[in-house]
């Protein structure tokens, strides 16, 4: 094996190296972003710990019930007749996460008009769909468990598998959604492998 040769290999796995402490991200549409390690692994535990005190209900949609279960705090809207009501009281065992991506969005916590709290057993979905029209900005945060979470354009003249964009979604990570990846991109997640808690925070439209 000449010198060269070796440092070819020596170059190959130094790359390997190197990606895998620093993974590439996807090519996000604009308005999307993601950040790992959001949340501490204790503040993780304690979302949970509150949100398994809650009443989650099946998530009903234009007459078919999903396999996922959620709560709604704040503004509600319903696909049944597409309208957006009042709902309860968003409980303050969230304050300290919208204050914290409030902070980091420089958004006010009173802009914060929905916490939506979902859970998704085993091997269930979210189809593809952007939000509902009264809402603006959207913020998910992960507990207890990786997705994989996928983007692909609204427009359906472009939509094919090349342009369906594909990544992991970690446990205590923070994504946003607004912008063009609000208005032209719907986003799905696949079946998840082990139970997933998600909070939605949404800002509604001015
Ligand atoms: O669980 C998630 O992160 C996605 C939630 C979502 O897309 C929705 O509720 O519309």
């Amino acid at each position: 094996m000449g010198v060269c040769e070796y440092g070819g290999w020596w170059n190959c796995w130094s790359v390997i190296f190197e990606l895998a402490l620093f993974p590439i991200e996807p090519d996000f549409p604009k308005g999307f972003s993601y950040s790992p390690g959001f949340l501490t692994e204790d503040e993780e535990m304690g979302l949970y710990t509150q949100i398994q005190k809650l009443e989650l209900h099946n998530f009903n949609f234009r007459g078919f019930t999903a396999n996922r279960k959620v709560a709604s705090f704040g503004y509600d809207y319903s696909f049944e007749n597409a309208s957006l009501s009042k709902g309860k009281d968003i409980p303050c065992i969230f304050d300290f996460l919208i204050e914290k991506v409030g902070k980091l969005l420089s958004i006010t916590t009173g802009e914060f008009a929905e916490v939506l709290v979902t859970e998704y057993p085993i091997g269930s979905v979210i189809n593809w769909h952007r939000d509902a029209p009264p809402f603006d900005l959207i913020a998910g945060i992960s507990l207890m468990a990786d997705c994989t979470f996928r983007l692909r354009p609204h427009d359906k003249t472009k939509q094919n598998s090349a342009s369906v964009i594909s990544f992991p979604v970690k446990r205590r990570s923070l994504y946003i959604i607004e912008g063009s990846a609000r208005s032209d991109w719907q986003h799905s997640i696949t079946p998840v492998k082990q139970t997933r808690y998600s909070i939605t925070l949404r800002t509604l439209r001015g």
